[in-house]
């Protein structure tokens, strides 16, 4: 199965943040949903299933050519497993200078990979473009911890005039936690055919009275 085109809030790692309507971002989608009580955005998936993810730079809001960026991305390896990513004809036609490194004492505790990306032109003001595409397929064990399996976090980003705009990217961050369905509440749903019950029998009564 394929998950795509599955929208709703953004998350700001620990916050939940509206999209700004106005604002430089790097973010990707799917983008999920909030389905439980912890901040982060969440997928509901299935063991085996494939995702593809699509992930975007907007400029929006710059004032000069977006020069140099840095991205700190985690991905859970117990959770979501790489089958393929790239980085698209535009990245690498936008950016010529691009490096991928793991970082040590990672903020999750999962792997996680600091991208530099430069150029001495780079990026224009007010534009989007897509930047990365990857496919990962979701593994025996992914589980709702309310950890991102997947993020990206924008570390640093400098335009042409040499002012770091890194600020300007609004949500900083985004994430997202892949989790099974959640159990049924049979409890409460016991609870709400209770309700409606003593509903019905009160209601009754009132009729009775009325007869
Ligand atoms: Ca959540
Ligand atoms: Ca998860």
């Amino acid at each position: 199965m394929k998950l795509t085109d599955i929208s709703a809030s953004f998350v700001l790692l620990g916050a939940i943040a509206v999209t700004p309507a106005y604002g430089a971002s790097v973010s990707f989608t799917p983008i999920g949903s909030q389905l439980d009580k912890d901040a982060i955005n969440d997928l509901e998936v299935n063991v085996g299933d494939t995702i593809d993810f699509s992930f975007i730079l907007d400029t929006s809001g710059l004032t000069a050519n977006l020069q140099s960026l840095e991205i700190l991305s985690p991905q859970d390896p117990t959770e979501l497993l790489t089958l393929e990513v790239f980085r698209t004809d535009g990245d690498r036609a936008a950016f010529s200078e691009f490096t991928g490194n793991l970082i040590e004492n990672p903020p999750f505790g999962i792997p996680t990979a600091l991208f530099q990306r430069s150029d001495s032109i780079g990026v224009s003001p007010n534009s989007t473009l897509e930047i990365v595409r990857a496919t990962y397929e979701v593994l025996p064990g992914f589980k709702n911890d309310g950890l991102p399996d997947l993020a990206v976090t924008v570390t640093s980003a400098i335009d042409a005039n040499g002012i770091n705009v890194t600020s300007l990217f609004k949500p900083a961050s985004q994430g997202l936690d892949v989790q099974p369905a959640p159990v049924p509440e049979t409890t409460s749903l016991l609870g709400f055919l209770g309700l409606a019950a003593l509903g019905t029998s009160s209601l009754l009564k009132n009729l009775s009275k009325r007869v």
